[in-house]
């Protein structure tokens, strides 16, 4: 049961990335009925948590259990439901159940005022780590097909590009992440944004993010971010970021 539920939010998550490419219709997208979690217990949308795409303890050692569960369980929760509290606050801004959240932060000029900042930061919070946890996963690998020549082409190789993403992020004061984006003119390209700002907002495509709050790595890394960001790379989805690259590329 729990399987099924879970593929059935992994090909939401898939069609999400799809229909976030090129021209998007503000906040119309309406995610489909049988991926809609039924659960008492969700929270008073229009948001909802999406599940972990693998077990809490799948990228051990690099990422331990306990950060992912505190990290997922409470800090993205915690996006979500303050992402819900703030639209709840503007009911004439109407958002859709099921709506995708990159449409609300990328469009976040149209979000009344009152309420933009806290889009800003929770719904930010939201779409980068429903994206972070995609760009995860156990089986590492390597880029691949025409991602892995752009990367050649922007950065000099993988290894290149793993020692700029390093030195971005261990330069980065305060909290925020390392981004590779695509930017309008669909070049790859690294830029740390602080907080939790979409690249989405500021008009780029994101492809991969390294998280670098504290609340990512403090209980096993401590302060020394450097070691955390040498480990991220042992789980690192290239088969998922090379795919959302070709689907970009595309659209
Ligand atoms: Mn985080």
């Amino acid at each position: 049961m729990l399987t099924t539920r879970r593929q059935a939010l992994k090909t939401l998550a898939a069609s999400t990335v799809a229909t976030s490419i090129g021209s998007f219709p503000l906040l119309t997208q309406a995610a489909p009925a049988s991926a809609t979690p039924p659960a008492a217990s969700a929270p008073t949308g229009p948001f909802t948590l999406p599940p972990l795409p693998y077990a809490y303890d799948a990228l051990e050692p690099h990422i331990d259990t306990e950060t992912m569960h505190l990290h997922h369980d409470k800090h993205h929760a915690a996006y979500v439901a303050k992402l819900n509290e703030a639209l709840a606050k503007e009911p004439s801004f109407v958002v859709p159940p099921g709506s995708n959240v990159d449409n609300l932060v990328k469009n976040l000029a149209s979000v009344p005022e009152s309420i933009r900042t806290a889009v800003r930061n929770q719904g930010g919070g939201h779409a980068n780590h429903s994206l972070f946890w995609q760009t995860l996963s156990p089986k590492g690998g390597e880029p691949k097909g025409d991602f892995a020549k752009a990367l050649d082409g922007s950065f000099g190789g993988l290894d290149k590009f793993k020692e700029a993403a390093a030195k971005a992020g261990g330069g980065l004061f305060g909290s925020g992440w390392v981004w590779l984006v695509l930017d309008g003119g669909k070049q790859l390209t690294l830029l740390t944004l602080p907080n939790q700002d979409s690249p989405l907002t500021e008009g780029h495509y994101p492809l991969f993010g390294i998280d670098v709050w504290e609340h990512a790595y403090y209980l096993k890394y401590h302060n020394v971010r450097a070691d955390y960001i040498k480990a991220i790379w042992n789980v690192v989805n290239w088969d998922f970021i090379s795919d959302r690259y070709a689907k970009a590329m595309k659209a």
